[in-house]
């Protein structure tokens, strides 16, 4: 345990353009299970953080993303001991996009939801994505 660093998470903020809905989905597993987070993963050896943030997607939703970019950072310290630095990049999909869930063994199914309203609408939330909502002055 002494020996043991934390692990980089990257999740990704997909916005419908002209919206201000995002694409959320309840995480199915052993590490928030039942709670709701954006589409993402591990960060890779060598892959920069728009790079993780393209393929997680496309990994877990089929959707093709441009022009991703960069949003905001947290450090989360679960429960269980997991300790992630989650970074959060967004990116825009056209109004109509319908993702498909491509892992369904890890994901419910995702959803478009009013980013103003994730905290009402999505508990219990993923503990980074909750924490994003709690700290970020970033709003689209
Ligand atoms: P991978 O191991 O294949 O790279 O990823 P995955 O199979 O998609 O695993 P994941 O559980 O979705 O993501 C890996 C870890 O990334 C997860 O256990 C915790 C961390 N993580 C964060 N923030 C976020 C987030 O907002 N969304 C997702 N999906 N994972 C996140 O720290
Ligand atoms: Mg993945
Ligand atoms: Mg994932």
């Amino acid at each position: 345990e002494a020996l043991r660093r934390p692990l980089v998470g990257v999740g990704v903020l997909i916005f419908q353009a002209d919206s201000d809905r995002v694409l959320v989905g309840q995480r199915k597993g052993a590490h928030g299970g039942g709670e709701w987070a954006l589409p993402g993963g591990h960060l890779e050896h060598g892959e920069s953080f728009e790079e993780c943030a393209a393929r997680e997607v496309l990994e877990e939703t089929g959707l093709t993303l441009e022009g991703v970019e960069f949003a905001y950072a947290v450090n989360s310290v679960f429960p269980n001991g997991a300790h992630y630095v989650t970074v959060f990049c967004r990116a825009s999909e056209p109004a109509g996009t319908v993702p498909v869930n491509a892992e369904p063994d890890k994901c419910e199914g995702w959803e478009w939801v009013e980013y103003s309203r994730l905290v009402e609408t999505c508990q219990p939330l993923f503990l980074p994505l909750a924490k994003l909502l709690l700290e970020s002055p970033y709003h689209p």
